[in-house]
């Protein structure tokens, strides 16, 4: 309820929405609007209640909206409808809900705060409220299931543009995160929905930090923002669209002609190649030269005896 309650004050932003209105659509009393709206006040929002004319949600991050980011989307390529929430657990939980129940290409589910955000292998993922982007996007590419991975890659040559457009030099971590100078800017989750042979949906979860100052005790010293890059606010609503405009480009590439189309400017964002790696994989531990990336996506390895190794999957940390 609290959380329909501030999506639709974000959503009317700025003009005022009376207490009959609200009661109508949350289908509750204007009492218990009411008190909604107090709890959210003790909660730090900055609420106005004006006679006569109803609630303002004043909270100087509301820029940031579903209406904001869908004004500036191209939809040159994808018919992106975005779905704007205040407060889930996960973007990806309600994306592959709807994904399940059938929802079309192209809905992209955002949030302002994700209660349990999370990452691969059962990892969180945090986004604070008010501050970064956590963003699904559901696909349906009619595509072999082996390739399905690659879309991680894709997405993340998307994400390290998007950077340099706002002038940070973000590089590629095989096989999923975008750092700048070691330290985590955005991580990527791909998720898929499947028949045996067919892909049914493709969940594209990308997590970036945009405005925040402070994160949790356990990432200080490996995440960092825009904000602590740059020394400014970020205006989220352009920041998402930026994204999947470049993003709605890259993906219509890796379709028409597959991820070998955009090797080469993964190869020129890696953080990863020619580096000495480690890399736990099928329970082995490989330590070696990252050498290349190959069309399927692989991370070709050569270890210290001179074996090649292509990894598929698993985790990549520097020698
Ligand atoms: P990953 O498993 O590669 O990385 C997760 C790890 O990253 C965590 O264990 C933690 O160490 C670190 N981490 C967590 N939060 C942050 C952060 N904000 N900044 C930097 N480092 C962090 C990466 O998984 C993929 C993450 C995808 C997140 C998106 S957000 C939208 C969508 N919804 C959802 O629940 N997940 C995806």
């Amino acid at each position: 309820m609290k959380s329909k309650l501030l999506s639709i004050l974000t959503e009317t932003y700025p003009e005022y929405i009376s207490g009959e209105k609200l009661s109508n659509m949350l289908n509750c009393s204007r009492t218990a609007v009411w008190k909604h709206i107090s709890q959210l006040k003790k909660e730090g929002y900055e609420i106005t209640a004006v006679r006569n004319k109803g609630y303002l949600l004043e909270h100087s991050e509301v820029s940031y909206s579903g209406h904001g980011v869908q004004a500036k989307l191209f939809l040159r390529y994808l018919n992106y409808k975005v779905m704007f929430h205040a407060e889930l657990q996960s973007t990806q939980q309600l994306a592959q809900q709807l994904a399940a129940e059938g929802i079309d290409e192209g809905a992209l589910i955002l949030a302002d705060h994700q209660s349990t955000g999370r990452g691969r292998l059962g990892r969180e993922w945090s986004t604070a409220r008010g501050t970064g982007i956590a963003a699904s996007l559901i696909l349906k590419p009619d595509i072999p299931i082996h390739t399905a991975s690659q879309l991680t890659l894709v997405a993340a040559v998307s994400a390290a543009k998007l950077f340099r457009k706002y002038g940070i030099e973000a590089q590629i971590k095989w096989p999923n995160d975008i750092l700048v100078n070691h330290k985590k800017i955005c991580g990527i989750l791909t998720e898929m929905q499947a028949d045996p042979d067919r892909v049914r949906a493709l969940i594209l979860g990308i997590g970036l930090n945009v405005n925040e100052t402070n994160f949790p005790p356990s990432l200080t010293e490996s995440a960092v923002s825009m904000k602590l890059l740059k020394n400014k606010n970020f205006d989220r609503a352009e920041v998402t669209a930026e994204l999947f405009n470049i993003f709605e480009v890259d993906y219509r590439l890796f379709l028409a002609e597959s991820f070998t189309a955009l090797k080469d400017e993964w190869i020129k964002y890696s953080a990863t190649l020619g580096r000495k790696v480690q890399v736990v994989h099928n329970n082995q531990r490989i330590q070696g030269t990252a050498v290349t990336i190959e069309d399927s996506g692989a991370l070709k390895i050569i270890d210290d005896t001179g074996k090649e190794h292509l990894i598929y999957s698993g985790d990549v940390t520097e020698q």
